[in-house]
Parts: C-alpha cells; structure tokens; sequence
C-alpha cells in the first residue's frame, strides 16, 4: 500500500474543477486529505468527493499549510497570484491555465509525450492548452517516426473552454431561441447557438488570437522542437464539451495514410475511428465523457507530396484539461 496525499483543487466549483474531482476518484488517486477552494462565493456549498461530502472554503495565500499538490483551475490571475503561496508552503502545483506555460523553468507536460521534464519542475508544472494537448497526442508518434516540419490546424471548440458560465450560456440561448426569445449573449462575444466564430481568447498585433499562438509555442516546447512550423485558426462552435481539429501536416519522410492509421493503432490515449464507408470518424459527441482522443478522417494530402491529413476530437474537460492535470499528478507521485 502505497501512502496518501494531501490535495487541493483550486477552482473546484468550475466546469474543469469538478472534473479534477471526479477523476481523482476514477483514477483511484490515494489522497489523504482534499481542501476544496474557490472563490467566496461558493463559500457554504459542499461537492462530494470518495461519497463525502466536503465543504468548499474560500482560496486565500493561506490555503495551503500542509498541502502536497495543488491543482489549479480558477484562471490565469488566480494562479499568478496564489500559485506561488502554494509553492511557498511546498506544495508541487499542476497549472491549468496559461499563466506559466511559457516560462522557462516551468515544465509543460503531456504525460504521452514528455513525461520526463516532470522531474524538472521548481514547484509549478503547466497542463498545456486544450486544444494543444488534443492535437499533439496523435502527432508526436508520427513526429518521432517522420519528423513534421509543419502543421496546419483549424479548431472547432467548444463552449467548455470558456467554462460553466459559456456552457450554460449555449444551452440557455437554445431554449430561448425554441421559445422565439431573442437569446441573450452575455459570456462569448457573440451568439453561439446556430453560429460559430472565429475568435478564442483575445486577439494579439499579429492578427492571430491569443489561443492560436498557444498551439504554435506551446506545440514547439512540449515536442521540444523549436523548427516545427504551426500555423491555426480556432473557432469556437455550438458543441457542449468535446473539441475537434482539422489537422494538415508535412514530414520529412513520406507516411502512407496506412502508415500513419497502423501507428496510430499503436499510440497511448489515442482510439482511431475511421471507416467513413459506416459513417465513422471522430465526432464530439463520441468523444465526450472519453479519456482518448478519437481521430480519423486519415488520408495523404492530394496538394502536397508529403502531406497527411486528420481530423481529431477530444474531450476538453477531460483530457483537454483534467485528465491531463491528474496524469501529471501521478507522474509527481511516481517520482
Ligand atoms: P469556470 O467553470 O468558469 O470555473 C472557474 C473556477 O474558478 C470556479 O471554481 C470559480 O469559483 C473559480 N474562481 C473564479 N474566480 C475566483 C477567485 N477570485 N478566487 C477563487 N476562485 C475563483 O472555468 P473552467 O472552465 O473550470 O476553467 C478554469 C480555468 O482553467 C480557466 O480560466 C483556464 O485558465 C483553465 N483552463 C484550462 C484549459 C486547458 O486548456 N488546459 C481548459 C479549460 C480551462 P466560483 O465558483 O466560486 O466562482
Ligand atoms: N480562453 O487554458 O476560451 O489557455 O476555450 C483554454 C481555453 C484559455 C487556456 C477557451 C481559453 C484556455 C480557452
């Protein structure tokens, strides 16, 4: 028997929060003890965890006494400002937000991928972007097999990135439209029901988003490969949970789509479904409530000679952010 640790979950009342929860107790992660933390206005709310039910109390600089790990998800402005408490009082944090992705010192892991630059942390570890994490999965077997020089990704996400409030925004405005209401937009910046747009997260002077610009750097440290060439486009879609991607690559070494379907068949946290002639391919719908990224849609680029495209769906609370966080946990445990 191994032993317990003591745990807190930063933001454990939100859309990624309550999945942290829920996957620590699927996982079987031993924990001591779990301090849920959120902000006052949850105080007095309790959430169940291993059939208990335990209270959420309000995140303060001195949440952390005695806490080993903490998972965060309550925004980037929250882990700048408590992360490094957390740290102070020698807990190992796993970040969800973008607030450390970048910073030199701060590993960026997707356990498939990288599970080594763990050890490297000095007490913050980055759970990457959504959208990153799903699509690299299915990349990095082909990357190490056939070098991608370059990656052409358009995302179809959904309302869960933007979290509870956006997810109950979509639905709302759906029932309000079937009752002939106008519906009210008040989260994402437009109407997501029967819409979509191109805009996640905000927009930089270089005329991409903020998003798209993760999946550019965040790609090229998590493979640790600073030539790879990502260029995206993210949108946002009338989907509850699931994200999906179009994904156009470049080798340097020429893969068949056989080639890549048999690797694939191969690659952790990846379930190929690809028989279009059943009507099946990644959907996701499919995909929600799933570890694995679905991929499909595996066919040679007819425009480029070493060319492969994809199509790829993932859960985002799930391995787009939770489940991810949590392998990255057991990773520290393992240590
Ligand atoms: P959400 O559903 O809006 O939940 C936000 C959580 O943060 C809630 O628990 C909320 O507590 C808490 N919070 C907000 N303000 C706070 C404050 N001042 N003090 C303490 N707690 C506060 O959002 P979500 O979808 O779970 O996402 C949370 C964060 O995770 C995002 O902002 C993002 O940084 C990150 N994220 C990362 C990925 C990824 O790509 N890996 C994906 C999704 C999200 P209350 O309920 O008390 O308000
Ligand atoms: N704005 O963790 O809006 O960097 O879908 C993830 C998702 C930020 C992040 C979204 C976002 C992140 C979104």
């Amino acid at each position: 028997m191994g032993r317990g640790y003591s745990i807190a979950v930063v933001g454990a009342t939100g859309a990624v929060g309550v999945e942290m929860i829920k996957t620590l107790e699927k996982r079987k992660f031993p924990v001591s003890r779990i301090k849920l933390l959120a902000s006052h206005r949850s105080v007095g709310k309790k959430l169940a965890f291993q059939g208990e039910q335990t209270p959420v109390e309000e995140l303060t600089h001195d949440s952390f006494k005695g806490v080993e790990i903490a998972l965060f998800s309550a925004g980037a402005a929250r882990s700048k400002e408590f992360a490094p408490s957390a740290v102070k009082a020698g807990a190992v944090v796993v970040d969800n937000s973008s607030a450390f992705r970048m910073q030199e010192d701060v590993p960026l892991v997707v356990p498939e991928v990288n599970p080594q630059k763990v050890k490297d942390h000095r007490g913050i570890i980055a759970n990457p972007n959504c959208s990153t994490i799903i699509m690299v999965l299915p990349l990095w077997p082909l990357h190490r097999v056939a070098r991608i020089t370059r990656i052409v990704v358009s995302t179809y996400q959904a309302a869960s990135g933007a979290g509870a409030s956006a997810m109950m925004e979509l639905q709302k405005q759906i029932a309000e439209i079937g009752e002939g209401k106008r519906p009210g937009v008040v989260v994402l910046p437009h109407q997501i029901a029967y819409n979509l747009f191109p805009h996640v997260d905000v927009f930089l002077p270089n005329g991409y988003t903020k998003e798209e610009m993760k999946m550019v750097h965040e790609t090229r440290k998590i493979f640790g490969d600073d030539l790879i060439m990502v260029t995206a486009t993210c949108v946002r879609v009338p989907v509850l949970r699931a994200h999906s991607e179009a994904v156009n690559i470049e080798t340097e070494k020429k893969l068949t789509a056989g080639e890549v379907r048999a690797i694939l068949a191969e690659a952790p946290g990846v379930k190929v479904v690809d028989e279009p002639g059943k009507k099946l391919y990644p959907m996701p719908l499919d995909a929600t409530g799933r570890d694995e990224v679905l991929v499909g849609r595996i066919r040679e680029d007819i425009s480029r000679a070493n060319g492969i495209d994809l199509f790829i769906s993932g859960d985002q609370l799930l391995k787009g952010a939770a489940l991810n966080a949590v392998q990255i946990a057991e990773l520290i445990t393992h240590a």
